[in-house]
């Protein structure tokens, strides 16, 4: 059986997302893109040392009226690139709520984000460097400043979503194996002595 990752794109209406997926798969840019309607996936297999992997990347809207579709999908989303636009400053403050909302929909502990600065290829920038590396310090996730226009940075930031997914992987099976082979008694001793 193929292994499969699932990666879920998030962030405001126009930032890029659908460009860095088209980027990513397909190695294609458009200056004219439709806005991503509900959610949509698109897939590769790539050669993970000698096994075959299955990267699965899904595409949501970003415009406020198709956010509630949107949570049937985060189920199973393994990692995901939350994405402003550098030349968009509501889309940089906009990434709180973005995280909030994601924390509601996923179990914290089993889901890899990346914060990920796009159009970087633009001069214009109205959010620096050194803001979103603070911001990234803050949820404790790494930063990548990408272009889908170029393509700069965009394979490397899903390979090392990619890499976290897996990590993340082998931890928690070894976790789940730990407490398997854990021994009845000295699970039992855990807990409160009586006293009388
Ligand atoms: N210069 C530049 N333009 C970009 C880049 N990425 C996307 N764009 C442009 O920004 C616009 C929006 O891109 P999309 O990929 O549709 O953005 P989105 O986040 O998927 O938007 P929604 O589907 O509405 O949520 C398009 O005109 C793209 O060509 C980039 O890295 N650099
Ligand atoms: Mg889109």
């Amino acid at each position: 059986m193929q292994d499969k990752v699932k990666i879920l794109m998030l962030g405001e209406r126009s930032v890029g997302k659908s460009s860095l997926l088209n980027r990513y798969i397909d190695d294609k840019f458009y200056d004219t893109i439709q806005a991503t309607l509900g959610v949509e996936y698109k897939q590769k297999v790539i050669t993970n040392g000698e096994s075959q992997l299955t990267v699965q990347v899904w595409d949501t809207a970003g415009q406020e009226r198709f956010r509630y579709i949107a949570p049937i999908y985060y189920r199973n989303a393994q990692g995901v690139p939350m994405v402003y636009s550098v030349v968009d400053r509501d889309s940089f403050n906009q990434v709180q709520t973005w995280m909030d909302y994601l924390k509601d929909q996923v179990d914290n502990q089993l889901i890899s984000i990346i914060l990920v600065a796009n159009k970087c290829d633009l001069e214009n920038r109205h959010v620096s460097t050194s803001e979103g590396q603070e911001l990234a310090q803050l949820y404790s996730v790494r930063y990548f400043e990408c272009s889908a226009k170029t393509g700069a940075q965009v394979k490397e930031m899903y390979s090392e979503l990619i890499q976290q997914i897996l990590s993340k992987r082998i931890q928690n099976n070894e976790e789940s194996q730990r407490l398997r082979n854990f021994p009845q008694d000295q699970v039992d001793n855990t807990q409160p002595q009586k006293c009388c």
